[in-house]
């Protein structure tokens, strides 16, 4: 493949005149932000080329496009990615030199397109990366949210939510696209007629409506000319409220429809693997997916006469059963508008929908209040209730007088819509997204599913990509390797395995450890600058980095870090290795329990960093609005990664990949894809503790362990707990962390997520973490073999296996 010939003069003058005409100054008046605006213009202007190029490419192929339905597409800051998957970022990067400007510092104006939580969004992100850099085409398709993920302020050790207005000055690289606008319907009700030829037709009417505008972002690929598109949608008012023809009923309509336009796209919900059940939530599901299907239908109508073989050019991926509506919405298009039957549009639409499951959490799923959903998507539900008709009649086939599997297994139960078993019963696959996890599904969450219809369920393990979390995070390092082994492992991880023979050569493992040195200086330095704490960067950087959540277990975390400090306070010279723990994590709005972990890891770090008696051995660092930028820079400077999350609740986990591939070592137990990353690095380059899966399993179906034993017989473990009501950490209000307490030792369901129960392990673990760091030598090789051996966790393979057993997709090249 041909570099991009980037050419610096011509640049240049392209960025000082975009100041000019957009600001009316010269280059050397212009701040930062203008700076930056300047330059994402200019770089733009590269992308469109490519852009048009590649859709005229996919026409003339005529080539199946895979729509990944998304409520969530973290995507983080686009110019360095962008200027990566161009190849010109040190081009880039010379010429704001000479123009008197540090890159960095311009990237840094650039607000983080936080359009997600956590791991789902980001995977999404991940995934559009991969599809464009392995020419696949594709379209993730979303919503433009006002506001996205909100800044997280901590004001006196509490997390403080600041929304985020990441629009505030433009988007540069978006572009709006009202030519593709389509409406959106809520509400009223259904009419039904027969006509002439007894054909029945159904009508909604007395609906509000909203007009659906896309956007349309630019997904670069990497050094290949494809570009494409992340389709986020913005809702408009249908018609501007009209004074001359207006009565009392229009008046109330049109402020109507302005309000429901207004709101459908103002926030994102900050909840992960949590359902709240809130009506604003559905009718943002609906309103995208209605909108990208209507859209997908139309251009898909443009080139084709026959929509019975929609599936031959269109794929939905559904990222968890937040666009689940999807398989209705289609449903509706073919039998209202297109004029398919009943058993036509099934049989289309049950091979264009698959669905990705991401928890196994019973709090996470969705599941709709009936008469809600059948009020707001009144034709959407009738069709629903017919895939429900005749599914339970099949489970009554195949199980007869089986109440029970049809409690379980009926899509509407209970009063309930439940969207899992929608997206099973409509979807061609099923898929979890580690191996561990797609086992639980099959053997319990989705047993009765998978018994009946085991073809549909397959497995694939996530992965990350290596661009983003290596290319631009880690320059260091990334320059060091491509060095070694030249820069295949850019598009091809597997081949960065070139380097397991560096991790016996001496030579090479220093340059390794001083390249983590340099990282951990750049981190500390932007702890001081946000902190304002000193962090000693020959300390071991132990990072957990995540959203905050009881099964993660932050808090096994920082109460093993009391206990570590009592430890240091009680024989201040025993031989103890500098230690660095690092916290990163932005709780749900209305999650109390996590909020109150944040608390109690600020007040740890305020006591024990401000202890002069310990001589800096621990430090405890939270850094605040942990987001995709910062992540970049933390991912790149960690020792340890704390991947510590209760075996069987996490799903994969993507953070634990994105160490892996930076050099840290993994302390973790044997969930989600931990599971994956210990095979491909070997036992002895990890160190994993706590119970299995099965044992978590196995005591949850006993109604849990009894914690109270613990703390009655380890006396370590029980000072711990009573300092968390003793006011070591909160001498003002001594009950103020009284709920963690309780929630170890009294909660209905005592410890549910076996914190002391793994206590001991996890406090053994760390000891061997300290033991392999004091042997410089072995800890060196240990973490080159971590990166060395991380090719698996590309989001190329990941997206590779969805190619070949889902989608089913064609590559495309694109010239100039
Ligand atoms: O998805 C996460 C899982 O917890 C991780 O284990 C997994 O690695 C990633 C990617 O597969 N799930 C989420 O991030 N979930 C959410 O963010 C979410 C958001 C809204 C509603 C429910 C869940």
């Amino acid at each position: 493949m041909s570099e991009f010939e980037f050419d610096k003069e011509e640049f240049k003058k392209n960025v000082v005149n975009a100041v000019k005409s957009r600001y009316r100054k010269t280059i050397d008046e212009a701040d930062k932000q203008q700076v930056f605006q300047a330059v994402a213009y200019t770089v733009k202007d590269y992308i469109i080329d490519r852009w048009i190029a590649t859709h005229k490419e996919f026409e003339k192929q005529d080539a199946k496009t895979v729509y990944y339905m998304s409520m969530e597409f973290l995507m983080g800051r686009a110019l360095g990615n962008n200027m990566i998957n161009l190849t010109c970022y040190k081009g880039v990067k010379e010429a704001l030199d000479e123009l008197g400007f540090d890159l960095n510092a311009i990237e840094d104006e650039e607000p983080d397109a936080a359009l997600g939580n956590g791991g789902l969004g980001r995977l999404a992100a991940c995934f559009l990366d991969s599809l464009s850099s392995l020419g696949y085409p594709a379209y993730g398709c979303g919503i433009r949210y006002r506001y996205g993920m909100f800044a997280q302020k901590i004001v006196d050790g509490y997390q403080k939510e600041i929304p985020d207005d990441w629009l505030r000055d433009g988007n540069p690289f978006e572009i709006k696209r009202p030519e593709y606008a389509v409406t959106v319907k809520f509400g009223g009700y259904v009419r039904s007629y027969t006509d002439a030829d007894y054909h029945e037709h159904y009508v909604q009417e007395a609906y509000q409506s909203v007009r659906a505008v896309p956007y349309d972002l630019p997904v670069v690929g990497y050094n290949n000319n494809v570009v494409n598109t992340l389709r986020i949608w913005d809702a408009e008012p249908i018609q501007q409220f009209n004074l001359d023809e207006f009565d009392k009923g229009d008046y109330q309509k049109a402020v109507e429809q302005e309000n429901l336009a207004k709101n459908i796209c103002e926030v994102l919900y900050p909840c992960d693997d949590h359902y709240a059940g809130k009506e604003l939530r559905l009718k943002q599901q609906y309103f995208f997916v209605s909108a990208s299907v209507q859209s997908a239908v139309a251009k898909y109508k443009k080139n084709h006469d026959d929509i019975r073989k929609l599936h031959e050019k269109v794929c939905f991926q559904l990222n968890d059963t937040h666009p689940t509506v999807t398989v209705a919405e289609l449903m509706r298009i073919l039998m209202d508008e297109k004029g398919l039957s009943w058993d036509e549009a099934w049989g289309v639409t049950t091979k264009c929908c698959a669905y990705t499951n991401h928890t196994i959490m019973a709090e996470a799923l969705e599941k709709w209040p009936i008469d809600l959903f059948q009020k707001l998507l009144p034709r959407i539900y009738q069709i629903i209730e017919e895939i429900n008709r005749r599914f339970v009649n099949e489970v009554k086939r195949m199980y007869p007088d089986n109440q029970e599997k049809i409690a379980k297994m009926a899509i509407l139960y209970d009063g309930q819509v439940k969207m899992a078993n929608l997206a099973i019963v409509a979807g061609y696959s099923v898929n979890g997204v580690a191996a561990l996890h797609t086992e639980i599904l099959e053997k319990q969450e989705l047993k009765d599913f998978y018994e009946m219809m085991p073809e549909k369920f397959n497995n694939k393990t996530n992965g990350i990509t290596q661009r983003r979390f290596l290319l631009h995070g880690n320059p260091l390092l990334a320059d060091w390797v491509t060095d070694k082994i030249g820069d295949g492992w850019i598009t091809d991880l597997p081949k960065i395995s070139g380097l397991v023979k560096y991790a016996d050569d001496e030579k090479s493992r220093k340059e390794f450890m001083q390249i983590k040195r340099e990282n951990k200086v750049r981190l500390a330095k932007y702890i001081k600058e946000h902190n304002d704490v000193e962090v000693n960067p020959d300390s071991i950087f132990d990072v957990q980095v995540k959203r905050l959540h009881e099964y993660k277990r932050q808090l096994l975390n920082i109460l093993h870090v009391m206990y570590l400090y009592n430890k240091i306070k009680a024989n201040p010279d025993m031989d103890f290795t500098p230690r660095t723990f690092i916290f990163g994590a932005k709780a749900a709005a209305g999650y109390r329990r996590a909020k109150l972990t944040i608390k109690l890891i600020n007040s740890v770090s305020d006591v024990i960093n401000n202890d002069k008696s310990i001589n800096g051995k621990l430090k405890v660092v939270f850094i605040e609005n942990y987001r995709v930028s910062n992540a970049e820079i933390i991912f790149a400077a960690a020792d340890v990664s704390e991947q510590i999350s209760t075996a069987s609740k996490e799903a994969s986990g993507t953070g634990n990949m994105k160490f892996m591939l930076n050099g840290a070592m993994t302390l973790g137990t044997m969930d989600g894809a931990n599971v994956e990353i210990v095979k491909e690095v070997g036992e002895e380059n990890a160190v994993i503790f706590g119970l299995s899966a099965d044992e978590v399993i196995e005591y949850e179906l006993n109604g849990g362990y009894n914690p109270l034993d613990i703390y009655n017989s380890d006396e370590e473990i029980r000072r711990v707990l009573n300092q968390l009501v003793d006011g070591t950490y909160s001498p003002a209000d001594h009950e103020l962390f009284r709920d963690l307490y309780n929630a170890l030792l009294y909660d209905g369901v005592a410890d549910r997520y076996f914190i002391l129960k793994d206590f001991r392990s996890y406090a053994e673990a760390q000891e061997k973490i300290e033991a392999k760091y004091r042997d410089k030598d072995g800890w060196a090789k240990s973490v080159m073999l971590n990166t060395a051996r991380s090719g698996k966790f590309s989001s190329d393979r990941t997206i590779e296996e969805y190619v070949r057993d889902i989608w089913h997709l064609e590559k495309v090249k694109v010239e100039l």
